[in-house]
């Protein structure tokens, strides 16, 4: 196995600083067949691509790939598990460059190792438009890269949930799944609030695999790190549960040691790897000018002597190109091992693990389910907290869907996303389908990305809406990355009542459906919410928020309608026929307002029809010709929602009446706050008499 080839003779050195003798022969020892090229010529075609690609795009990072390229050598040449012609082998190591800005140490390796995805060509097109080597790393763009990061601190969070997913995975199917997690983060990383809670939780849950090399260069982007930030990360980490070392990350014999002894962990580690950004380049090496600008024709003239470099830009020697091959066949054995594994599978764990990667819903199972509980809402109406409706739809759809994993930053009783039959995951013993996150809304919604990306596992979380703001970089790169994760957020509204305007969500709606591709979902009753649940679970390449009440909502779906009537985002929940002078849109706990204000219009002589909003996204990507019979041609428009009205005029139109929240909320009994808002069903009706002329 790969802790083998680790085993085998190892003789390499690298000085720590630039100096004009940067080429000692070493040799990468990267398995058998492998030409005797030395490290640091191996770790120099990185560093060679990297300043050359940012050369050529006239932007871009240098500084970060040369100064990991040592680290990164060794770990992909004696460590990482990986196929280039299979970028999707479910059981490979995972290498997160966390570090983001440092893309081209990732496309250098890419192309190194021999990933079909990232030829010569794509390198040179570095930062061009439609080109497969983007300015920071995009998994959807670019087979091979594991995860979209850029924002600082996503990268090392999204591990967290790569190595929770591999644990959980390994309960369910034993040796099938059995890998590592690697991250390379930097200064920024570990600088980002949203580390400290990823960190946290790894060391909580003991993630054995996880194993982060931090480039501990001293630098950021201001300067010297020493004008911003004085933490001692070894001791950080280990106070969080981390086994950590500090090694010098320009000797890859002590770089290996470290990985060696990093394969046995008993808990999650960190090497911190002191390096010099920008090694080798003769002025700007160990500077903060080596960061994020090209180094210029002189200096990269310069790097190509020190690092004994001769070579024209983009050209790799036969000799270091075919050992770099090599090191991307190195784990073919151990993948057609696990193939073999997987083909020795009895046909219905296979089928189940197989059908789990793909990310395919058991279908039957999931509509079963779905038709079975709105036949019993339908046949036995009630008043409930669409939170709780949430938790009745997953009492059936936990045990229906193997892969869900639900969690709750410490909200679990009144997000309702625990239910009876589900244990926690917790260190050690991962087969727990339900994570206790911690009050860690970021550190959560990253993981849950993490998750997704892995794949196998389906996750969904627990907050208060108005606590989307601290998850949302991560919602919004689950948005980016096309991933399924669902968020469940509780008192979505002033509905919440005593707790007052800093919990109660205002703009929240309106700012998390500003996202692209994240749909938002806020079911008015509890058939409403089943309906949600299975659109934000056959939506495989969307994640979703699904905003609930706290407070008690009354059934409107009374009858069974086995279509999914959410489907298309809004629908006519209350007919008015042909002759209505007024349509009243609204989402959620809304809903009810408008179904009472249209019944007082009637009381009035003047025909109101309700249309019920459940995702505003979705009904926005309809066809025009849904979205004008669903809208209709009442003379009057109105909105409903105790949120802001920011959204709304694409139904209503900048003429229409909007009824809902203009500031913050207050604290107090929620119906009273209703009243003092002036979102009643009175208010409804009265807009529309007046604006009808009817008064
Ligand atoms: C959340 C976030 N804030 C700011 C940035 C902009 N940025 C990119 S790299 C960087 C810091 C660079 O320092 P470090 O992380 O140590 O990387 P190095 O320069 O050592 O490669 C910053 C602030 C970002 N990418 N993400
Ligand atoms: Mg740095």
């Amino acid at each position: 196995m790969l802790s083998s080839a680790a085993n085998e003779p190892f003789s390499m050195s690298a000085p720590t600083s630039p100096s004009p003798a940067l080429a000692p022969a070493t040799r990468p020892g990267a398995g058998p067949g492998v030409s005797a090229v030395d490290h640091a010529r191996m770790a120099n075609a990185i560093r060679a691509l990297a300043m050359d690609a940012v050369e050529r795009a006239k932007s871009g990072h240098p500084g970060m790939p040369m100064g990991m390229a040592d680290v990164a050598t060794v770990l992909f040449s004696r460590f990482l598990k990986f196929d280039p012609s299979d970028p999707t082998w479910p059981d490979r190591d995972r290498f997160v460059l966390s570090a983001g800005h440092g893309s081209m140490l990732l496309y250098a390796l890419l192309y190194l190792t021999g990933y079909a995805s990232v030829t010569l060509d794509e390198i040179k097109r570095f930062r061009q438009l439609g080109s497969r080597t983007p300015g920071h790393p995009e998994n959807f763009l670019t087979p091979g890269v594991e995860t979209t990061t850029g924002p600082l601190g996503q990268g090392l969070a999204d591990a967290v949930g790569m190595a929770i997913a591999e644990r959980h995975l390994a309960s369910v199917f034993g040796n099938l799944v059995d890998h590592k997690t690697y991250v390379i983060a930097s200064d920024g990383d570990l600088m980002e609030g949203i580390s400290q809670e990823a960190i946290a939780l790894a060391g909580h849950l003991r993630l054995n695999r996880l194993i982060v090399l931090f480039d501990d260069n001293g630098v950021s982007i201001d300067g010297p790190l020493s004008l911003a930030d004085s933490v001692d990360q070894v001791r950080r980490f280990e106070a969080a549960g981390w086994n950590a070392s500090r090694v010098d990350g320009h000797d890859p014999r002590a770089i290996a040691a470290a990985l060696e002894q990093a394969q046995n962990s008993d808990r999650p580690v960190l090497v911190a790897c002191r390096t010099t950004i920008g090694f080798g380049a003769p002025t700007k090496s160990g500077k903060a000018s080596a960061h994020g600008s090209p180094l210029g024709a002189d200096e990269i003239r310069g790097a190509r002597e020190r690092l004994n470099w001769p070579h024209p830009p983009f050209e790799i020697p036969n000799d270091v190109l075919t050992a770099w091959r090599a090191v991307g066949q190195r784990s073919k054995s151990v993948h057609a091992e696990w193939k073999r594994r997987v083909a020795a599978l009895d046909v219905a764990t296979r089928a189940e693990f197989e059908r789990r990667m793909r990310g395919d819903l058991p279908g039957q199972a999931v509509a079963a389910a779905v038709t079975e509980l709105k036949q019993k809402l339908t046949n036995a109406p009630q008043e409930m907290a669409t939170r709780v409706a949430s938790e009745r739809a997953l009492e059936v759809l936990v045990p229906a869907i193997p892969e869900l994993i639900g969690g709750s930053a410490d909200l679990t009783g009144s997000n309702n996303t625990r239910t009876k039959s589900m244990t926690a995951m917790e260190a050690g013993s991962y087969a727990g389908r339900f994570i206790h996150y911690g009050v860690r809304e970021h550190g959560m919604a990253a993981a849950m990305n993490g998750m997704a990306l892995h794949g196998g596992v389906i996750p969904y979380s627990g907050t208060f809406l108005v606590f989307s703001d601290y998850a949302r970089p991560a919602i919004r790169l689950a948005a980016l990355m096309g991933l399924r994760v669902i968020h469940v957020m509780t008192h979505d509204s002033i509905g919440l009542g005593e707790d007052g305007p800093t919990h109660q969500p205002v703009e929240h709606l309106a700012s998390l459906r500003a996202i692209p591709n994240l749909l938002v979902f806020r079911p008015c009753d509890a058939v409403e919410t089943i309906e949600c649940w299975q659109l934000a679970l056959q939506h495989k390449d969307r994640p979703s928020v699904i905003a609930l009440t706290r407070q008690s909502v009354p059934q409107l779906r009374v009858h069974m309608e086995v279509d999914n009537r959410c489907a298309a985002g809004a629908y006519q929940i209350l007919d008015g026929g042909d002759e209505a002078a007024v349509s009243i849109f609204a989402s959620g706990s809304e809903v009810a307002v408008a179904v009472d204000g249209a019944k007082l219009l009637a009381k009035r002589g003047i025909v109101a029809r309700v249309v019920s909003v459940p995702c505003l996204n979705l009904f926005l990507e309809q066809p025009e010709s849904v979205r004008g019979t669903v809208i209709g041609r009442a003379p009057v428009r109105i909105a409903v929602e105790a949120g802001v009205r920011q959204g709304w005029d694409a139904i209503i139109g900048t003429d229409g009446i909007f009824i809902g929240m203009s500031g913050f909320g207050a604290s107090g009994p929620y119906k009273e706050l209703y009243k003092h808002f002036g979102i009643t069903a009175e208010a409804v009706a009265d807009a529309a008499t007046r604006r009808l002329g009817a008064t």
